[in-house]
Parts: structure tokens; sequence; C-alpha cells
């Protein structure tokens, strides 16, 4: 389907290389990495927990939380989004039905990790996977229920961290040979680990780029360079946003005033012109234009 969400990705992917993906914490982030020049986003699923919950990244979330974060998020943007769908959120019936429902809510893509139903964070210790053939299983699930041939379904593998670079790679080229079109190489540690990786595995492949984890901050350049498609900040916005709301709140309790953050502070004028407000605003005079009573 050329207009599908799914299409403007793999559109994206070919025309940015890498393409870098911007995680959106919600609809007006979204609008935000939009205007920044961002041709993709993502939807987090340690973001979905942690800031639409008030959760840790435990596979806590359902399916439904998820796919009410997205639906508010693709109807903000046209940008096309690749969402976190975790383990599937389910057995095979579930899991096609994440990917027919996810398709319904906007987004792009999915990607389903190898990781047992009570995952961890990909960059904490003491994961636990499933089976080549229980991951394989839920891949064919997923790539059956694709009502867009484009809808991009991405395979996750957290194998690098108990079954190292083999292992990685053994149960990538059979999940591709399962349906995956894409695979999104969890916890990396080395420029070496990519281009190890992508020298074997032939589909577009994901470097997480995430703060604070097992993954050093490698930059576009130096991933290009080791044969990586996608780049993925997932929650870097939202760290940033939430250390400026730390300060804001201890702030306003300790000196009784904002004065001083201010400058930490996005102006009422610049939100209303990324919302587009003063455009709602002539809207709205127009169609209720002050009527002199007789
Ligand atoms: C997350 O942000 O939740 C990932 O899995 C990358």
């Amino acid at each position: 389907n050329r207009s599908s969400p799914g299409h403007r990705f793999r559109e994206a992917l070919q025309q940015e290389k890498p393409l870098q993906i911007a995680g959106a914490i919600n609809a007006y982030s979204a609008i935000l990495a939009q205007s920044a020049g961002f041709r993709a986003l993502y939807v987090s699923g340690a973001g979905v927990a942690n800031a639409s919950f008030g959760l840790p990244d435990l596979g806590i979330t359902t399916q439904g939380d998820v796919l009410e974060d997205v639906r508010r998020i693709s109807s903000a943007t046209e940008l096309p989004l690749l969402v976190d769908a975790d383990t599937g959120f389910g057995s095979a019936f579930n899991i096609a039905r994440t990917v027919r429902e996810m398709i319904r809510a906007g987004a792009a893509g999915i990607h389903i990790e190898d990781q047992v139903a009570a995952k961890r964070c990909g960059h904490r210790p003491n994961k636990a996977i499933v089976s080549t053939a229980e991951m394989a299983d839920r891949i064919k699930a997923a790539a059956d229920a694709k009502s867009d041939a484009d809808f991009v379904l991405m395979a996750r593998t957290d194998a690098l961290a108990s079954e190292g670079m083999e292992g990685a790679v053994a149960r990538s080229l059979v999940y591709v040979e399962a349906g995956a079109d894409m695979i999104f190489l969890e916890a990396a540690v080395s420029l070496n680990d990519y281009a190890d990786f992508t020298s074997q595995v032939s589909v577009p492949v994901l470097a997480n780029i995430t703060e604070f984890g097992r993954t050093p901050l490698f930059t576009l350049e130096e991933l290009a360079g080791v044969g990586v498609s996608m780049v993925l900040y997932p929650l870097s916005a939202f760290r940033a946003m939430n250390a400026a709301a730390l300060k804001v709140y201890t702030t306003l309790r300790s000196q009784g005033t904002q004065a001083s953050v201010l400058s930490d502070m996005q102006t009422r004028e610049e939100l209303y012109r990324y919302l587009g407000y003063y455009e709602y605003e002539r809207k709205l005079d127009a169609l209720f234009a002050q009527v002199d009573e007789p």
C-alpha cells in the first residue's frame, strides 16, 4: 500500500542512511521531533510504562496501554511510527491481534523481541530468552497477520548477552526466515559487534543508542561505517524533559518563584507556534463571527 505508514517508513529508510529514529513520549513531542527534521519516530515500551503509567519497563503494561499512546501520537504527526511491542503481548492469537490493532492505530511497524514474557529492560542484567523456535513462532504469527505487506515487522534479539554473537546471528537468520523484515540487535557493546552482525545478516539492522545503557554513544557516522541502517534514540528527549521538570519543581518549592528557571522553559509563543494555535483561533473567529443582535 503506497500511502500506508509502513510504506512511508520504508521510503524514509531509502532517503536517509542510516535512518535516525527519535523516540516521542507523547503527541506533542512527536510534533517537536517532526519539526526538528526527523523522518521517523518511535514509541518506546519503556516510555509508555515510565511516562504514561509511572511504571518500570518490566512487561507490566499491556497491548491496550501501548495502543492508546500509538493512537494519540500517530494522530499528531505524518511521520511513520515504529512501535515497541515487547514480546507481542501474549501467544499466537494475541500477537496477531497486536499486528492488526497496531496497523489500525496508525503504526508503521513494530518490533517483537525474544525475551521471556516477564521481560526486562534490554540494558539490564539477568535477561532470559525463549527458544529460537518459540521466537520464530511469534514472528510467523505476526507476519501472517499483516494486512499491509509494507507494515514493518522487526525482530529484536536480546541474545547477545547470553549467547554471544554466534547465537545472535544464528537466531536472527531464523527470524528473517520466519518473516522478520528487519532486525534490532539489542545491547551491542562495540562497533565491531555491529560490523560482525551486519556482515552476516542481510536485512536492515537497527542500533539502539540509548543513554546510560550498555551501548556506547556511537555517532551516526560510526554506525554508518559498520553497516547499520537505523539508529534509535528511544528516550533521549524524555530524559532531558525529566531533568528539566524536576529542576522546575524543586525550584518552585525552594525559591517560591519560577523566575530563575524561565530560561529552561519553552515559551507560550513557541508552544502555540508548534501547535498551530493561532490558525485554530482564526478558524474559531471565522466560524463564530460576532453576529449583532437585532
Ligand atoms: C524501549 O525503549 O523500551 C526499548 O525497548 C528500546
